[in-house]
């Protein structure tokens, strides 16, 4: 999904909603905690968007993704699978490959999940529905590379990970969409917005609340509410 974009760019495969999401984020508020944008160019055939390397400024950092919100899936998912319900064979796999006992009896006979099932069931087997943000992946300094988080739910599993994470260095604790954390040995830590893929503009005159509970068609997502868990949890790496 990325290439090399050149002194210190890359370039992630196009999306639209990520493309106009980019756009409205210039000049905005928030535009300083998001990655540089020089919008859209195209490689091979096929267009990109093109953006700082938000890693560039570091010697051998450690990365991790945290997927924000208590929903991870647009509410348009809901509808589409309603009405016409789309079996996916491969949401299914991912299920049993986790645990072969996830799917009900008729998804194991049809071998297959719609898209809403298959989030949902991941939503609740992380932490996204408990603490509003999730852990997706982490990249150490050494190279490895962990996505084994799947089942990482509750507080104490997650602020283990996160302790790990931190290599004990209380020093770098700063602290629908993923927040992205990166840290060097040498006490370089950064925090930044991404992943706009299913950031969308509301309708004119509509707000969200961002921490309230979500219901179909509220749009809410419960960032903040995720945000604030989530600082509590780091918060609580220092307290002892
Ligand atoms: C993935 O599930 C992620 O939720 C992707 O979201 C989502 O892509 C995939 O849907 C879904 O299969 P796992 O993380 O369990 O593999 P994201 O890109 O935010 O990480 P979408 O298309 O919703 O962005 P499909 O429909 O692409 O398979
Ligand atoms: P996807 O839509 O495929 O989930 P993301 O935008 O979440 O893509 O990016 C996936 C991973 O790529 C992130 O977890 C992060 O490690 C890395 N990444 C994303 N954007 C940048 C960037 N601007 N600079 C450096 N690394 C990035
Ligand atoms: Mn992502």
């Amino acid at each position: 999904n990325f290439k090399a974009g050149g002194e210190g760019t890359i370039l992630k495969k196009f999306c639209k909603n990520e493309e106009l999401c980019f756009e409205s984020l210039q000049g905005d508020v928030l535009q300083d905690f998001v990655p540089g944008y020089y919008g859209v160019v195209e490689r091979d055939g096929d267009p990109f968007l093109h953006m700082t390397d938000l890693l560039v400024n570091f010697d051998r950092p450690s990365v991790m993704d945290c997927k924000m919100g208590v929903r991870t899936y647009l509410e348009e998912e809901l509808v589409r699978a309603r009405e016409r319900p789309k079996l996916r064979r491969d949401l299914f796999d991912k299920m049993l490959e986790v645990d072969s006992e996830a799917p009900s009896p008729q998804e194991h006979l049809q071998r297959a999940v719609t898209k809403p099932r298959y989030m949902q069931w991941r939503e609740t087997l992380s932490s996204t529905h408990t603490l509003g943000f999730r852990i997706e992946g982490i990249k150490k300094a050494d190279g490895t590379c962990h996505t084994d988080f799947k089942k990482t739910q509750s507080k104490e599993d997650i602020t283990q990970v996160f302790r790990d994470f931190a290599t004990n260095n209380t020093n770098i604790l700063v602290i629908g969409s993923s927040l992205l954390f990166i840290h060097d040995h040498t006490e370089r830590a950064e925090v930044w917005l991404i992943d706009f893929g299913k950031t969308t503009a509301l309708p004119e005159g509509q707000t969200l609340n961002h921490s309230i509970p979500w219901q179909e068609g509220n749009r809410e997502d419960g960032y903040m509410w995720g945000l604030d868990n989530l600082m509590r949890t780091l918060g609580s790496l220092t307290n002892k």
